[in-house]
């Protein structure tokens, strides 16, 4: 096993569910963490929360700007990221290509496709030049399976599928690794977010089985981060033992 005590973990969208989780994680193993979201407060009440050294950057992934300059203008000592977990995504809506909201559409597209391409392109340089580094995308089953109504979510994921590999690929010729964590369903604020804020609605999604949590996926994250630098899990699809595909679960509501 790796030992991540004392590496720099930079985790996106950690101010809700699984990125918050990862950092927990990586935090109570050692790492020092770089949390990065859009909602301040929320990163700053996590920082003192985080048992290991942290730093909280304010940011949006979909601005490739403001994401080279909080990566470039990190403090000297939070510069040299080990681990990058592209984390930060959402879903939008749950509707039929032609009765689609072109709001929702371009949220996903630049926040899960281009933003994940933008952190990317701001610190896997770095790594490069270090010659060590891991980027750890998280993609979804929704990236293996189209379900019915999720035509855009599950582009956007297909889409991080392909990254993958194309970072894979390109960074086969130096130290860097590159893995992808693809959950099934998990409950955070997903759901809350895809229905806009529709708590009913989105709880409903987590009721009748049980869903894996935020910390679960951390797990499979951290698992992932500490095998040992020959070692490059490419893909870990984990799943509700109650689900066996994007369109099979097994949900048992009472009448
Ligand atoms: P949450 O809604 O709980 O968390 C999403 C995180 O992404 C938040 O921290 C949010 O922070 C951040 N985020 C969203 N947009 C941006 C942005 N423009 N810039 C920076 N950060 C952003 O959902 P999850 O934890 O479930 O989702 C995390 C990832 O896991 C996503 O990529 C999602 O697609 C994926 N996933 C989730 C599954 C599930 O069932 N929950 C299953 C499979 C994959 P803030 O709003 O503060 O910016
Ligand atoms: C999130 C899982 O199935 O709700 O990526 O799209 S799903």
């Amino acid at each position: 096993m790796e030992h991540l005590h004392n590496k720099i973990v930079l985790v996106t969208g950690a101010s809700s569910g699984i990125g918050e989780a990862a950092a927990r994680r990586f935090a109570a193993e050692g790492a020092r963490v770089i949390v990065a979201a859009r909602r301040a407060e929320r990163l700053k009440k996590l920082t003192t929360e985080l048992k290991s050294d942290s730093h909280a950057i304010e940011l949006d992934v979909r601005d490739f700007d403001a994401v080279k300059t909080a990566v470039d203008s990190l403090p000297a000592e939070w510069q040299e990221i080990d681990v990058l977990v592209n984390n930060a995504g959402l879903a939008r809506g749950l509707s039929k290509v032609h009765e689609g909201d072109l709001a929702d559409w371009n949220e996903m597209i630049d926040t899960n496709i281009k933003g994940l391409l933008h952190v990317s392109r701001a610190v896997i340089p770095g790594m490069v030049k270090r010659g060590r580094g891991h980027v750890i995308n998280i993609g979804s089953i929704a990236g293996h399976w189209v379900y019915p109504n999720g035509n855009v979510y599950c582009a956007t994921k297909f889409a991080v599928n392909a990254l993958t590999q194309g970072m894979s690929i390109d960074l086969v010729d130096t130290p860097v690794r590159v893995s992808t964590v693809d959950p099934g369903l998990v409950e955070t604020e997903f759901s809350l977010v895809r229905f806009h804020g529709q708590a009913e609605r989105a709880s409903q999604t987590y009721i009748g089985y049980q869903p894996l949590t935020g910390d679960d996926i951390a797990d499979a994250i951290f698992w992932v981060a500490s095998r040992p630098p020959h070692v490059q899990v490419q893909e870990v699809v984990i799943m509700p033992t109650a689900q066996a595909h994007s369109m099979v679960l097994d949900k048992r509501v009472e009448k």
